[in-house]
């Protein structure tokens, strides 16, 4: 099949589930075609089955705000004509679901039916879409689509609570490429980072204030008065310089490593101990999969995705948002005793294991094929 991805080219989240979807769709045989309007992070080029459509916004000094959704449909319509795509697959539903909608109709007129899947990914649903400015654009790009899927279970009861929703939702996770990672317990150079007598903690996410970056430094400095600890920050985003100041302002500096946006997550959390995610809302938490996958345990609030990939008392816990205190002592449950972290990280690399890759795409493949008649 050729199929067309729309997506946001960023750091974690949406973007990195579309590119890491797009690349096995290619290692599959599919042709497939990025429409964004920057490389997408994680995205590789190398192979003759993808290609990379830029959007180009057109600035004009009348525009306040730069109609990206028009130059986007348009670019679609441009895309599908020129390479006969099959398919439109687009990911998160602002703006992408409502731009696909009217490429859709454009093409109509030239005599081309294009169907389109839409994957809602959280904050698309729970955030930003339901702004009364966004509602009915989200609900009727949602309506309009020919297959619609969620990340979660939670996402999708979300939907049906949140939006007028008259389409059926399809549940497909969210993946992880399990071959990538070693069976084995591996030898992470940890030293780099931290003392032998020290555990390593870490946390990713982009630093919007629904990560609740605060509430992190709040449990490391619990989790540090009784196991000596670092604290890895990965990520970059508006809630950084305040939750650094604070850090500071609890003597912390010296313990926590502030590292901003990285391509080297999994070198990262092969060498951590524990992770946290302790987010407000979070429709599924592909970091904490990742986080898995690389044996690492998981302390995370309960809403949301979270409970159908952080298993409570098994791969880590879950605790409800903002109770600091419970979740500190369950991450000093799992980091004082070797044998029992060792546990934990193989209750968690195993479950990561339900998230395969290979498990995963064959849905979306059915997905696509059922649009098509096939
Ligand atoms: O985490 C974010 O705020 C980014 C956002 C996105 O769409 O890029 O992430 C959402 O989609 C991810 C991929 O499906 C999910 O793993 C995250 O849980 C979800 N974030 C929220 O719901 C807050």
């Amino acid at each position: 099949m050729k199929i067309a991805i729309v997506c946001y080219p960023t750091f974690g989240g949406s973007g990195v589930v579309a590119t890491m979807l797009g690349t096995a769709l290619a290692h599959r045989g599919h042709e497939i075609h990025f429409v964004t309007y920057r490389m997408p992070v994680r995205l590789e080029l190398l192979s003759q089955k993808i290609y990379f459509h830029e959007v180009d916004v057109e600035e004009y000094p009348l525009f306040h705000y730069q109609p990206y959704d028009l130059a986007l449909s348009s670019k679609l319509v441009n895309v599908v004509q020129e390479f006969g795509i099959d398919v439109l697959h687009v990911h998160y539903a602002i703006p992408h679901a409502y731009a696909g909608y009217m490429a859709q109709q454009m093409l109509k007129d030239v005599g081309i039916q294009l169907p389109m899947v839409t994957t809602l990914h959280g904050t698309d649903i729970t955030l930003v879409g339901n702004h009364p400015g966004y509602k009915p654009s989200v609900t009727f790009s949602i309506n309009h689509s020919d297959v619609v899927t969620s990340v979660s279970e939670s996402l999708k009861t979300d939907t049906l609570e949140l939006f007028d929703i008259r389409q059926h939702i399809d549940v497909v996770p969210n993946f992880i490429d399990m071959s990538l990672y070693k069976t084995e317990f591996n030898d992470c150079d940890r030293s780099i980072m931290a003392f032998p007598q020290e555990r390593i903690i870490t946390h990713i996410s982009n630093m919007r204030p629904v990560k609740r970056i605060k509430d992190i430094i709040k449990i490391f400095e619990k989790v540090e008065k009784e196991i000596p600890s670092i604290l890895i920050m990965v990520g970059d985003g508006p809630e950084r310089a305040e939750a650094e100041e604070y850090a500071r302002s609890r003597k912390l500096q010296l313990k926590i490593k502030w590292l901003g946006n990285s391509n080297e997550i999994d070198r990262i959390l092969c060498f951590s101990d524990l992770f946290i995610l302790p987010s407000e809302k979070e429709s599924f938490g592909l970091a904490a999969l990742e986080a898995m996958a690389n044996r690492t345990p998981v302390i995370s609030s309960n809403t949301g995705g979270l409970p159908e990939v952080n298993e409570n008392g098994v791969t880590g816990f879950t605790s409800d948002v903002g109770n600091v205190e419970e979740m500190a002592q369950n991450a000093i449950k799992i980091l004082k005793d070797d044998d029992v972290l060792n546990n934990f990280k193989n209750a968690a690399f195993a479950k990561a294991g339900q998230f395969d890759i290979n498990l995963i795409i064959p849905q979306y493949e059915k997905l696509y094929m059922k649009v098509l008649n096939l």
